[in-house]
C-alpha cells in the first residue's frame, strides 16, 4: 500500500564509522536495482553506553530521501532492534541484515530475488562456508542439531544465518516477540507453526574484523532458556 516494494532493515548497533562499509555499497546497489526500496538504518542505543552510531547514519541518511533511520532507546537487544526496525518498514518485502559487515552486501538483493522467484514467505541466509572460528563453528552445530531434534525442523539448517528475509504477510503472521539473539530462531519456527514456506541462500559469512565477539558465554544460557520455553510451549 505504501508503494514500497522493498525495505531493507541494516542493525548497526556499535558499528561506529565501520556502518560505511555496509550502507554505502548497499544503497548503490539499491539505487541502480530499479525497484521501490527504502533502506532503515537501526542505531537504537543504550541511554548509558555512548554509541557514535547514530550520528553517523543520521548523516547519511540527511540527504537521501530512500534512507530512514530508527534511533530510540534501546528497550532489549539484537532481537528489539530488529523488531524496531521492522515495525518501521513499510516495504512488501523485508530483508534484514547484520551492519557488521560479516555478510557480504550482495545478500540482500540476493534473498529479495530469491524470495520473488521461489514464492516463499521467509528466506534465510544458510551459511555454507563461514570464516569466523572452529569455536562458533561447533557451537553453531550442536546448536542447530539440538533445535532440529527439539522443534523438528528438518531440512533446514543455520537457524541463525542472515540475512532474513520475510514478506509482509509473513511479517504480519509471525508477532515476533524476541528481545535477544533468539529472534533468528523465532522467525524459523514460529513460520513453521504457522505453515509458512521458509527457503534457504547460500550465503558466505567472513570473521568480524572490526570488534571482538558480541556473543559471549552468557548467549549459550540465554539460547538454552530460549529453546526450553518453545518447547514447553509447543507441547502445550
Ligand atoms: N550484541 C548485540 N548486537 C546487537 C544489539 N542490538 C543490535 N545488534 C546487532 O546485531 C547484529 C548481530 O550481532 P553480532 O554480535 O554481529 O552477531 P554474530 O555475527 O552472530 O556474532 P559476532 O559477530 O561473533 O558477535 C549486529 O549487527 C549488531 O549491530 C545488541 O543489543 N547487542
Ligand atoms: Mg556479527
Amino acid at each position: 500500500m505504501s508503494g514500497t516494494e522493498l525495505s531493507v532493515i541494516v542493525l548497526c548497533y556499535q558499528a561506529g564509522e565501520g556502518i560505511h562499509h555496509v550502507m554505502d555499497p548497499l544503497y548503490e546497489q539499491l539505487e541502480a536495482a530499479e525497484i521501490a526500496y527504502e533502506l532503515v538504518l537501526v542505531a537504537n542505543q543504550w541511554p548509558d553506553r555512548p554509541d557514535p552510531t547514530g550520528q553517523v547514519v543520521e548523516e547519511f541518511a540527511m540527504h537521501r530521501d530512500t534512507v530512514r533511520t530508527v534511533m530510540e532507546e534501546k528497550q532489549g537487544a539484537m532481537g528489539w532492534d530488529m523488531r524496531s526496525g521492522l515495525a518501521a518498514a513499510g516495504g512488501d518485502f523485508m530483508v534484514v541484515m547484520d551492519g557488521d559487515s560479516q555478510n557480504p552486501v550482495d545478500d540482500v538483493l540476493r534473498t529479495y530475488r530469491r524470495m520473488k522467484e521461489t514464492g516463499v514467505d521467509v528466506m534465510k541466509g544458510r551459511r555454507i562456508a563461514r570464516f569466523d572460528g572452529p569455536y562458533r563453528r561447533a557451537l553453531s552445530i550442536v546448536y542447530n542439531l539440538a533445535f532440529i531434534v527439539l522443534f523438528r525442523t528438518r531440512g533446514l539448517w543455520d537457524v541463525n544465518g542472515k540475512p532474513k528475509g520475510l514478506t509482509r504477510a509473513a511479517y504480519e503472521a509471525l508477532e515476533l516477540e524476541s528481545d535477544d539473539w533468539f529472534i533468528d530462531a523465532e522467525i524459523v519456527l514460529f513460520a513453521r507453526r504457522r505453515g509458512l514456506a521458509v527457503g534457504e541462500l547460500p550465503v558466505v559469512f567472513h570473521r568480524n574484523d572490526e570488534r571482538a565477539s558480541f556473543v559471549r558465554p552468557a548467549a549459550i544460557l540465554e539460547f538454552l532458556r530460549n529453546m526450553a520455553r518453545q518447547r514447553f510451549r509447543s507441547r502445550s
